[in-house]
């Protein structure tokens, strides 16, 4: 390890341990192996616990049942939230796909584990949450979508299945629409049953995979596309919501930092958006009917009890506020995801937590459940003191980068600077819409210098920044088998497919 390397391990330690001494929380928390949760039964040793991620695409933080949105249906997620913990104010590391999801796998923010855009493959020196459960005897399986880009499409996984088997066994396409697209923008009812479709193949999948290893620990990940785009859903899904759609109140000036992202959904009437809102809402019910039919056959094989399950999405999608579809924004439409957790006898039941936490978090707070130390490669926190109610000390803080941004998130702010300079302030507490930038207001600079200093303590303790040293795959082209997006530009149909 050189100097660089040495001093980087020594301050992201240093951060981890100052909370959990602050919190007075000792060696528990860093998941000493057999330490905190692994539980026992009748006095016997139990089987390490296992875990089942449910995860989809683009589903925004507040679009659920469980949540308080009046539309949406989401009865499997919401008995999932009842069960355990809701925080509903998790941020995702990067609001596009591959950032985002390599952030989930290793536990590093996108800067230090070097994926930093939708063209860039994860370095193979980056351990990934399988490699590492390998150790400690774990099964692992990755079902659905990944999005490694590069030819290693297993990066540690013992099973992968993908797009093209579904192509292969079923001869449905993903992508099945015969409807209205202008510009490779789709949206209405797609000519598919719900049984046809790609959620459905995948939760067969997975439950096939229990039912053949659920008897060894496992890690498994179920990963659904939906609710991301083609905004198109079965007939009988969009019609739970189509004609009930309320669009929701724009801000009085439009943003000028958004004028790019706006022009592509510059041409959309009201009607085309309620009919993009409706197919959206559709295939959000779509994953839940399938996350459903996983969470069933975990309670049939009597595998419940012993798996840790949590659901996440890898980013958000802006449904219309400040007049836009999809992510790519910094606005807590695209960057703040759902986040429940559930552990039978550990995590509290119905509980809703309204701590600032982190995709990053996710990692140590599986290996603090079932009870292997945390790589001190992890940057994030266990979440499990705050499961505890062990709150003193909590950083309550998020960072989410994008290319030249990052935007520093406490309880009340948050702030993005652009090339290190502060563009953009929002009081999360009185302007949760974040319609009114406070940037150069009266009283603004000492909130501004706060800021600040958080995100360059974070810089501090984090990996230097790697952008410029990681090329994309293969020096800017597409991974084999896709089309390659144009860069720097204006986005293609390719690019913005992910
Ligand atoms: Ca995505």
């Amino acid at each position: 390890m050189d100097n660089q390397a040495m001093k980087e391990r020594n301050a992201t330690r240093i951060g981890r341990r100052e909370f959990i001494s602050r919190a007075g929380l000792g060696a528990a928390v860093l998941g000493m192996a057999g330490g905190l949760s692994r539980r026992s039964w009748g006095g016997q040793p139990a089987k390490r616990p296992n875990i089942l991620f449910l995860m989809s695409d683009q589903h925004r933080w507040d679009f659920l049942g469980c949540m308080g949105h009046s539309l949406v249906q989401t009865p499997n997620l919401d008995r999932l939230a009842s069960q355990g913990t809701l925080f509903d104010t998790a941020y995702c590391q990067w609001p596009v796909c591959v950032p985002s999801r390599m952030t989930i796998v290793t536990g590093r923010y996108p800067h230090s584990h070097g994926a930093l855009g939708n063209a860039y493959a994860l370095p193979q020196d980056q351990q990934t949450i399988a490699a590492y459960l390998k150790s400690f005897g774990y099964q692992t399986g990755a079902i659905g979508k990944m999005h490694f880009v590069d030819e290693d499409q297993h990066h540690g996984f013992d099973y992968r299945i993908e797009k093209a088997e579904y192509g292969k066994e079923t001869g449905n396409e993903s992508r099945n629409s015969k409807i209205r697209s202008r510009d490779g923008r789709e949206w209405g009812i797609s000519s598919q049953t719900e049984e046809q479709t790609y959620e459905h193949y995948l939760a067969d999948k997975t439950l096939q995979w229990l039912e053949k290893n659920g008897d060894n620990p496992f890690c498994l990940w179920c990963s659904f596309v939906a609710p991301h785009p083609p905004f198109i859903a079965p007939e009988k899904l969009y019609n739970l919501y189509g004609g009930k759609v309320k669009l929701p109140s724009q801000p009085p000036t439009e943003n000028p930092f958004i004028k790019n992202s706006r022009q592509r959904w510059a041409d959309l009437t009201d009607d085309d958006a309620r009919t993009v809102m409706a197919a959206y809402l559709a295939r959000i019910t779509l994953v839940d009917m399938n996350l459903g039919r996983v969470l069933a056959a975990l309670d049939r094989l009597g595998l419940a009890d012993n798996t840790v399950v949590s659901y996440t999405a890898d980013h958000g999608d802006m449904e219309w506020q400040h007049k836009l579809f999809g992510k790519m924004v910094m606005f807590d439409g695209a960057t703040r995801i759902p986040l429940i957790l559930r552990y039978f006898g550990r995590v509290p039941k119905g509980v809703v937590r309204h701590e600032v936490v982190e995709h990053v978090d996710i990692l140590p707070t599986f290996y603090d459940l079932i009870g292997v130390p945390v790589p001190r490669s992890v940057q994030g926190l266990s979440l499990v003191p705050l499961l505890d109610g062990k709150i003193e000390g909590w950083p309550n803080t998020a960072f989410i980068e994008m290319n030249n941004c990052v935007i520093v998130r406490t309880l009340k702010y948050k702030c993005n600077f652009e090339n290190g300079k502060a563009r953009e302030l929002y009081d999360m507490e009185k302007d949760p819409q974040e319609w009114d930038n406070l940037t150069g207001k009266a009283g603004s600079d000492k909130t501004v210098a706060e800021m600040a200093k958080l995100l360059d303590d974070w810089m501090g303790r984090t990996q230097p920044n790697l952008r410029g040293q990681v090329k994309p795959y293969r020096t800017g082209k597409a991974a084999p088998g896709r089309k390659a997006g144009k860069r720097g530009g204006k986005t293609t149909k390719a690019k913005r497919d992910e």
